[in-house]
């Protein structure tokens, strides 16, 4: 069992989840700092305020890295560094800038390939409130367009980039569940406003036009001079029909996976949405107009694979609510037979179970036609990881074990099964701000004591991938 010779692995993080210095050097409010600041969104309270203080501890994090043997890094760029109030037409900031273009040598000085990702959920308010954000099918993706110009102009040594991370994400919990910034549903005990059945289809759709169009600028204006490759992420959890037996539920998986990933790839690579969810959401999803789909077919260099968890899918005989996003359908963590998809985590949709992963590289890649697959996330909480003293959470032997089962299962994708599978990022390389748990629940394979001067202490995880994938990449 092994991986190509080639093979780059690291760890990822996002620029929310660990900069801080939100008010610093002339850096704009974005919505998670709005959607942090209403009472109730977070579950301590927090926000990204602080977070890891990154943005003030750049050497430290790529000392860290380095002691770890990481090969490669994942970190996204808050576009209201760039750009403090986001539009095409409002003024680039310099000093944000420079502060990653900084990071950048600093990581190549350190022989630390970037993976840079534009977008992972922190948009610029001022464009949400401009114009309604994501929902804008004229302005976003023109202003997206725009923010990914500066960036690759400013950062030309970077090789590897990623326009989205999981748009799902921003999509459904952004704009149906309301759980993400900017928080919108159609529950009015949470939200004043938003369209639970209406809004995430559209977001979704300005999200991939706008992914084309930051292609198409790159692969014209960039590309030729800087040879780098760009994709779009996307996240996806593995599914096992509740009863194999059953056709239905057979099917039930299939569709779960349509919405959950073909949403975004099907346009990608075939340039059309999924049949299964034109036939349930009809009018509500959009139809592409043909300059959208020319600019979105065939917009990956590469596959950006998220992936953390799976599920038992079990298909339900009513017919679909009009806010249902998961295809019509129940996901499980038990099967008919009583089998248990995996053991509990901190995260209440997260149970690891590795084959899940080599199952679900091999239908990507065979669905994709083989495209090249970058793990751009993998990785795990522990329950009740927080309540430990720091020696016991510095002994993270379940993420030791995680890792170890996820990355083994990858390479057995690889071998045996042919996925072109190129590199690993590890999710994430810090403790960090994790969203609507704030920082409750760990990610990181480096505790960060958030009391005493967010010091940093690498778990025994962060130790135990370099012997791993020496172990497994391919000498000659
Ligand atoms: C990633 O998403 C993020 O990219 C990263 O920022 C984050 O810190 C990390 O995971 C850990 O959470 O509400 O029932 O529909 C993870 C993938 C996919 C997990 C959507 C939560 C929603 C479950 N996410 N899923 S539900």
């Amino acid at each position: 069992m092994s991986l190509p010779q080639d093979f780059i692995w690291g760890f990822a993080t996002a620029a929310y989840q660990i900069e801080g210095a939100a008010t610093e050097d002339g850096r704009g409010p974005s919505i998670w700092d709005v959607h942090c600041a209403k009472p109730g969104k977070i579950a301590d309270g927090s926000s990204g305020a602080v977070a890891c203080d990154s943005y003030h501890r750049t050497a430290e994090d790529i000392a860290l890295l380095k002691s770890l043997g990481a090969t490669a890094y994942r970190f996204s760029i808050s576009w209201s560094r760039i750009i403090p109030v986001g539009g095409r037409n409002d003024p680039v900031n310099q000093a944000g800038i420079d502060h990653y273009v900084r990071f950048v040598d600093d990581l190549l000085a350190a022989g630390i390939t970037p993976f840079v990702t534009l977008f992972h959920w922190d948009l610029p308010n001022g464009l949400d409130e401009r114009y309604g954000g994501l929902l804008n099918r004229e302005e976003f993706p023109l202003d997206f367009e725009n923010y990914a110009r500066v960036v690759f102009a400013a950062l030309p040594k970077v090789k590897h980039w990623i326009t989205f991370n999981e748009p799902f994400c921003s999509a459904i919990l952004g704009y149906n569940t309301g759980l993400f910034a900017p928080g919108h549903t159609s529950d009015r005990t949470k939200s004043p406003v938003g369209d639970s059945s209406r809004e995430p289809w559209i977001a979704g759709h300005n999200m991939l036009v706008a992914h084309g169009r930051a292609v198409k600028a790159y692969r014209e204006d960039f590309k030729p001079t800087h040879g780098g490759v760009i994709g779009i992420t996307l996240n996806g959890d593995a599914v096992y029909p509740w009863d194999p037996q059953d056709p239905k539920d057979i099917e039930a998986a299939e569709r779960k996976l349509e919405f959950a990933i073909s949403w975004f790839a099907d346009p990608v690579y075939f340039g059309k949405y999924p049949a299964s969810m034109v036939a349930q959401l009809g009018d509500r999803l959009p139809t592409f107009t043909e300059e959208e789909r020319a600019l979105v077919q065939g917009s990956n260099d590469f596959y950006g694979m998220n992936h953390y968890t799976a599920n038992y899918i079990r298909h339900k005989d009513t017919p679909a609510e009009d806010d249902d996003f998961v295809g019509n359908l129940e996901c499980l963590f038990d099967s008919k037979a009583g089998e248990c998809i995996g053991p509990e985590t901190q995260s209440f949709w997260l149970r690891p179970n590795p084959q899940g992963f080599r199952d679900l590289l091999n239908w990507i890649s065979k669905r994709y036609g083989k495209p090249t697959i970058y793990v751009t996330e993998n990785g795990t909480s522990i329950k009740s990881e927080n309540d430990l003293p720091l020696e016991q959470i510095l002994e993270d032997d379940f993420r030791v074990k995680y890792f170890d089962g996820y990355v083994r299962a990858m390479a057995e994708a690889s071998e045996k099964d042919g996925v072109d599978v190129r590199g690993y990022l590890g999710w994430s390389l810090l403790d960090n701000f994790e969203w609507a748990e704030g920082y409750e629940t760990r990610f990181g394979v480096t505790y960060v004591d958030y009391e005493n001067d967010q010091k940093r202490y690498p778990k025994k995880s962060a130790r135990a991938m370099q012997p791993l994938f020496e172990s497994l990449i391919k000498k000659t």
